[in-house]
């Protein structure tokens, strides 16, 4: 009898340990608030999120970033950079983007949904710690100008495996890719002497990403507009950072049960299980207002030959997955 309660006992504990831990997962939307375009990266042991504050353009003065060790529970970090640190910022702070280098934390934002003429673009931030806080580099912006029709937003930095640092850029339709200097202060050209090669992909609109996987280049970006239900995710494979990219076609997009307009993405790679998670923002089902957007995770799959499968959105997001 006595090893029966045992038996029984052990039996329940399995059972609702089992069910807790399967019920760890991140849910979606990942955190509250109006969140977009977030740049889902690791340091070290901590997933972190920067995404861009997603409110009418003039409110947008300001970045938080989230972090968290599993994915599951997230930890909001406040105005780790705002107009008091970037004098040139009156409105429309858009697409963080962060890199670690030589113990420092680069953070490229993109400010004022500049016009030619106007002061605004891109510009450069750094911090000792990745929550910030963090000074504006420059005091101006790094990419000012139109250049081959790419408005100077949503910038992304890359570093390639023989250590060069590669940024990505651009809205309006058009993409380009120029090589940073040491210290991100300016450019080093390509060996043409050209600072800036277009390389704008299929239907490209705006939010270029890049990661390596076995060796091959997958380019990704956003197409159709960010207030619609159009909004989607496009990749390409290349064998080096440059391209040329052909589209392999759409593998994020409206999923009228689940969400709508998802798009501009970033792509997170767990080493220790393997396993690759997109983040991006969508619309809520039902939602009217186009900035009323909310920054998701969910799996990102590939097939045997490497093509990225469609991811399936999710309203239960993704298991815990710790670093260590
Ligand atoms: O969030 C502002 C802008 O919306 C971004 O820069 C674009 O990529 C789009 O997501």
């Amino acid at each position: 009898m006595k090893n029966l309660t045992k038996l029984f006992i052990f039996a329940v504990a399995t059972l609702v340990a089992t069910s807790c831990t399967e019920s760890k997962r991140s849910g979606n939307p990942i955190f509250e608030g109006w969140y977009a375009d977030p740049e889902g990266v690791i340091f070290g042991d901590t997933y972190w999120v920067y995404p861009t504050w997603s409110k009418p353009f003039p409110e947008q003065l300001h970045f938080d970033a989230f972090s968290s060790k599993d994915l599951v529970t997230w930890t909001k970090h406040e105005r780790i950079i705002d107009n008091t640190e970037i004098k040139w910022l009156n409105s429309a702070l858009w697409a963080p983007s962060i890199i670690e280098k030589d113990g420092k934390y680069y953070l490229m934002f993109s400010c004022n949904n500049v016009k030619q003429g106007e002061e605004g673009g891109i510009g450069v931030a750094v911090a000792d710690n990745p929550a910030g806080p963090f000074k504006d580099l420059l005091g101006k912006p790094l990419i000012n100008d139109i250049i081959n029709g790419a408005q100077p937003i949503d910038q992304f930095v890359f570093k390639d495996t023989d250590g060069t640092y590669y940024m990505y850029y651009g809205g309006w339709k058009h993409c380009n890719v120029c090589k940073l200097n040491d210290d991100f202060t300016g450019f080093v050209p390509f060996e043409d002497g050209e600072l800036f090669k277009e390389i704008t992909p299929g239907e490209y609109v705006e939010g270029p990403f890049m990661f390596i996987r076995d060796g091959k280049y997958y380019f990704m970006w956003s197409e159709g507009k960010w207030r619609q239900a159009n909004y989607r995710v496009a990749y390409a494979i290349a064998d080096n950072p440059l391209g040329p990219f052909e589209s392999r076609g759409v593998i994020l997009q409206t999923d009228e049960a689940i969400g709508t307009g998802a798009g501009h993405h970033s792509v997170m790679h767990n080493p220790r299980s393997g396993k690759y998670y997109i983040v991006y923002h969508r619309h809520p089902i039902g939602s009217t207002d186009g900035d009323d957007r909310r920054t998701c995770i969910d799996e990102l799959r590939f097939d045997n030959e490497g093509n990225i499968l469609p991811v399936k959105m999710t309203f239960e997001g993704v298991e815990a997955d710790p670093l260590q």
